[in-house]
């Protein structure tokens, strides 16, 4: 898969992009995550990425051109096959498993940082494809959100994870979440680990994980249970 990343600050991804399982999967080739600046892509002496709002209020816009403009310049250098351009904004569909899965799916993504107020209207309308918001919060870039779809989606592409069963067994990947974990030592500060796991009875342990994740679930996460489509 390759990953073209358009923003205003790209060394905020160096540190995240070079450790753990994105580096093992950029040094595996499975993937690869190109960030560009948008502001290479501006023609004045000040390379001005933004500008006032039509119409007034506070904040600045993001310039349309420089983003049409890097887009265009990387489509045309790579083989013209299907892309989709994700804008992260906070107007977006919510990011959650489902859409990371989907997105794990493609061979080439292209990811958008917004910025300031926002972007001007005619990248929402003319040039993204999809537009992603990770939650109900305001962040002051979209880089941030663009490193969680990255972590989210690289670690689904085959042959990142050590293990099949690790992907299969985590919080939201079957709408539940994840049931408790123990490792050693048996007892910490008093505190046991629940005997069943200890017992050796695979089928026992399942069951009691199951139960777990739904109580749990419940608990916590009682909006999991109402999504629609779901059953227990
Ligand atoms: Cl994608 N961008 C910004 N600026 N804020 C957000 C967001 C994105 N998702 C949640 N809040």
């Amino acid at each position: 898969m390759r990953i073209d990343i358009f923003c205003l600050f790209p060394e905020m991804f160096v540190s995240p992009f070079n450790q753990s399982i994105i580096k093992r999967a950029k040094e595996q080739e499975l993937v690869d995550i190109v960030i560009h600046n948008i502001r290479d892509h501006t023609h004045d002496k000040h390379h001005t990425a933004d500008d006032y709002p039509y119409g007034g209020g506070p904040g600045m816009v993001l310039k349309p051109e420089p983003i049409f403009e890097a887009i265009e310049a990387t489509k045309q250098q790579i083989n013209p096959g299907k892309v989709a351009i994700i804008l992260l904004t906070p107007q977006g569909r919510l990011f959650s498993q489902q859409i990371a899965q989907e997105l794990a799916s493609h061979s080439h993504l292209m990811l958008i940082c917004g910025h300031y107020e926002g972007v001007d209207e005619r990248v929402h309308e003319h040039l993204a494809t999809d537009e992603i918001s990770i939650g109900d919060y305001v962040l002051s870039g979209g880089e941030p959100a663009a490193m969680v779809l990255v972590d989210a989606i690289v670690r689904l592409i085959p042959g990142v994870l050590g293990s099949q069963t690790s992907l299969n067994n985590n919080s939201h990947t079957g709408g539940l979440l994840e049931y408790p974990q123990y490792t050693r030592p048996q007892i910490y500060r008093g505190w046991p680990v629940p005997s069943v796991l200890l017992s050796g009875n695979h089928e026992e342990i399942a069951r009691w994980r199951h139960q777990e994740a739904i109580s749990r679930t419940a608990k916590r996460r009682p909006d999991l249970f109402f999504e629609e489509g779901k059953s227990l």
